[in-house]
């Protein structure tokens, strides 16, 4: 079946986002006055667990009783190290990955669909294209689907079965493009091929599965997939 779409993560795939995160919640723990300091090594091993709610969850499994939150404390935590996200984010400094705004522009070219499929929530979607294009959201993507419209995170499919019913698509015609081992286990498990371009967080992983592994986006050359 011809391409018609690519589909793509966000975090660690369009951009390494993953030290503005670890920053943020940092940032958060702090200001809640919490003993918390997750350093990169960490922050490393917990992002073995997708989405930010689930990853503090994953952490204060292993503390004392005594020392665990309550989830409306959790969740009142994490919204502020959303907020403390999208400052950063939106501050400057972040880039896109090499390589991926010139696949954006020759998928365009092409006449390619593009689709966001990411656990992250929409409103770090929408800061991280207003930082790296300028533009909303849904000017640069055709479907997004985002980690808060869906029960299962990564590596569960449901993220990637939620854009391919937006695109109106089937798997087949899609390609997706991620940086982690999480993330090509949702895409596969949705049955969509996947190529995949390490981040500097998840470099090492097992990619066993992707059609290609590439240390950068520049090197996918979609004439040899599109044909
Ligand atoms: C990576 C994730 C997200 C981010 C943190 O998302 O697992 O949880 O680490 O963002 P992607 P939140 O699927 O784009 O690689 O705190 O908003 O979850
Ligand atoms: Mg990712």
């Amino acid at each position: 079946m011809r391409l018609s779409a690519l589909i793509l993560d966000v975090d660690g795939t369009l951009a390494e986002t993953e030290e503005a995160h670890r920053r943020a919640f940092n940032e958060s723990f702090a200001a809640a006055g919490l003993g918390w300091r997750w350093s990169r090594e960490t922050y490393a091993g917990l992002l073995r667990t997708a989405g930010g709610r689930e990853r503090l969850r994953a952490f204060q499994s292993g503390l004392p009783e005594g020392e665990r939150l309550a989830a409306d404390a959790i969740a009142a935590l994490h919204r502020d190290k959303t907020a403390r996200y999208r400052e950063i984010v939106a501050g400057g400094g972040l880039a896109l990955r090499p390589g991926v705004a010139v696949l954006v522009a020759r998928a365009r070219a092409r006449g390619l669909r593009l689709a966001v499929a990411t656990t992250t929530g929409r409103e770090n979607v929408e800061t991280l294209t207003a930082a790296c294009w300028g533009r909303p959201a849904a000017a640069v993507f055709d479907a997004i689907a985002t980690g808060d419209e869906v029960a299962a995170k990564k590596p569960a499919p449901d993220v990637y079965r939620l854009a391919l019913a937006r695109l109106g698509l089937a798997p087949a015609a899609c390609l997706a493009v991620e940086d982690s081992r999480i993330g090509l286990r949702a895409a596969l498990a949705a049955g969509i091929a996947t190529v995949v371009t390490p981040s500097a967080w998840t470099r090492g992983e097992d990619f066993a599965g992707a059609l290609a592994v590439l240390p950068s986006l520049a090197a996918l050359d979609l004439g040899r997939i599109a044909a």
